[in-house]
């Protein structure tokens, strides 16, 4: 028996506090990753992150170990060091207030930090971690609070109590009996809070998990879809690529593509459920299920898609091989009104897009598509049907999770981005990029090779130069362009780079002349405008 008994509260149920408290941070995190950030539960990049970071060794004697249970070990490995961590947080917490609570949120950002480096991660994969941080850390505070004053083992009072019962019969000397009569009911209390705090991490994880399921579900379906064979097949000439270390690749492979919705909850279509309707303002309203689309024929193509928020220079584009069906054969069947000018394609979400019914209508590969790369649209970029139309920001034209094709007219209906203050009609702008050298990247002295690339889709791109300093433009190399609907990359052989500072810029110039201009605009209402500038230090 400890002396200080009726004043430190003993190790054992702070710790159980730490522990539900760690129930309800893992329980919350999983339901708000299977809400918002599937791939990113905190335990998933917790693990991902100790397996990027342990040492080959480290990985051979796991497997050695365990086999093919070495994931499963993992699992339960970071389980019980984050079960001691937590033990831990509950006692410091009950040592000293916020101190505990610092731990759980210390944890959360270390989950963030572990989520926000994967590859592909998107900007929602840091909440499973904080939130579950942020649960923690009020939890272990809430509870470390109810702990009763004085942990004192239970035998020796328990029997005083009896002693005392049994010297004085039923009415118990109040000395006696004030001590187990008020820790008693505190101890339960506190028990019971603690296990309706671990009840209520339990549930949000089987929420959670419920919720996945209907994710993984989808998913299994998307991977079981066979592609119908192209009608015709894009092709990729040769010299397209210019093979410079740290370009951009020509195709970006669809785990880096960007990625941009309004869309909390990825939606889960199931393809047997799909369907498009084109109505509106047309002759006859068709209306086409996911059988009637994979009889249709289907011919690749290479676009490359831009976001109107990608900010002069920025990553929020990307060059894939769709395949799809026309979307122009579809509008034909329905035989548009001769007064329609806009077509408002509407996702199973909600989200809507306007865009030009003549664009729509004329020779481009405005496609329906069903593949990206290869492969079934990932349930990120559109599953199961998406459109994808050269020449135009995706907010007015690439709808995802599409299922409805309104033939209308622009003074009659407006569409998700315009209602908040973006332009209805969203051509995307002449632009290039710089991608090596990096900014920051330190070349040696003497022939330093800049390179990137330049869009201007389906108007294609005539030139591209580059400026050093303030010197004049020079003009580039260009790789042979897949098409005028995608990037192209570039290269240019900077001669005689003197040691120190240099500013590098970049202008394309499009196959209609249109030089691209100096001048810096926004994002907002239709685009960024600007020059690509980059300063190196040349050693
Ligand atoms: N259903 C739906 N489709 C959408 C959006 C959206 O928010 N919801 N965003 C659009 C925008 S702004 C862009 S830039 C592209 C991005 O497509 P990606 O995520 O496949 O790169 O999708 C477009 N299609
Ligand atoms: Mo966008």
């Amino acid at each position: 028996m400890r002396a200080t008994d009726a004043r430190t509260p003993g190790w054992r149920l702070p710790a159980l506090a730490g522990l539900a408290a760690a129930a309800v941070a893992a329980g919350v995190g999983e339901l708000v990753a299977a809400i918002a950030a599937p791939e990113s539960g905190p335990f998933v990049v917790v693990g991902a992150a100790v397996i990027d970071l342990a040492p080959p060794w480290a990985k051979d004697a796991a497997i050695a170990l365990f086999g093919t249970a070495d994931k499963l070990a993992l699992i339960v490995g970071i389980v019980l060091v984050l079960a001691a961590v937590a033990g831990g947080a509950g006692v410091l917490e009950s040592r000293r207030s916020r101190l505990g609570a610092g731990v759980f949120l210390m944890l959360g950002v270390l989950g963030a930090i572990a989520a926000a480096t994967r590859a592909g991660s998107g900007t929602l994969a840091i909440l499973p971690s904080a939130a579950a941080g942020i649960a923690g850390a009020v939890a272990v505070m809430h509870l470390v609070r109810r702990v009763p004053g004085g942990e004192a083992p239970a035998a020796p009072e328990a029997s005083r109590t009896l002693g005392a019962a049994g010297a004085s019969g039923a009415s118990a000397a109040p000395e006696a009996s004030v001590s187990p009569a008020a820790s008693a009911p505190d101890r339960r209390s506190f028990l019971a809070w603690a296990g309706g705090a671990a009840a209520v991490g339990v549930l949000a994880a089987l929420a959670g998990n419920a919720l996945q399921a209907g994710r993984r579900m989808t998913q299994a379906v998307r991977d079981a879809v066979t592609l119908p064979r192209a009608t015709a097949s894009a092709t990729i000439p040769a010299s397209a690529e210019l093979h410079v270390d740290g370009i951009t690749p020509l195709v970006t492979p669809n785990a880096d593509f960007y990625r941009i919705d309004t869309a909390l909850r990825v939606p889960e279509i199931d393809p047997a459920e799909w369907s498009l309707r084109i109505h509106g303002r047309v002759a006859r309203e068709v209306v086409l299920t996911w059988s009637d689309l994979l009889a249709l024929p289907m011919a690749e193509s290479v676009t490359t898609l831009a976001c109107v928020s990608n900010e002069v220079g920025g990553g929020l584009i990307g060059n894939a091989v769709w395949l799809g069906h026309p979307i122009r054969d579809l509008l034909a069947r329905a035989e548009p009104d001769s007064d329609a000018d806009m077509v408002l394609s509407r996702s199973v979400d909600g989200f809507t897009a306007s865009t030009p019914l003549a664009v729509l209508q004329d020779d481009r590969d405005a496609v329906l598509a069903i593949g990206m790369n290869g492969e079934p649209l990932p349930l990120e970029h559109g599953f199961p049907v998406r459109m994808v139309v050269p020449g135009l920001y995706g907010y007015v034209s690439a709808t995802k999770w599409v299922t409805e094709l309104e033939v209308t007219r622009f003074d009659e209906a407006s569409a998700y981005w315009t209602d908040r203050g973006w332009s209805e009609r969203g051509p995307i702008k002449i632009s290039s990029r710089i991608d090596v050298p990096r900014p920051g990247q330190r070349p040696a002295a003497g022939t330093v090779v800049v390179a990137g690339v330049a869009w201007h889709q389906h108007v294609g791109i005539e030139a591209v130069e580059v400026q050093v300093d303030d010197g004049p433009w020079r003009e580039a190399e260009l790789a042979t362009a897949i098409s005028a609907d995608t990037w192209v990359q570039w290269r240019y052989e900077w001669a005689d780079a003197a040691a120190g500072g240099h500013t590098l810029r970049v202008r394309a110039i499009g196959a209609d002349g249109e030089v691209q201009t100096a001048r810096e605009q926004g994002v907002v209402p239709d685009g960024a405008t600007g020059l690509h500038t980059v300063t190196v230090d040349v050693g």
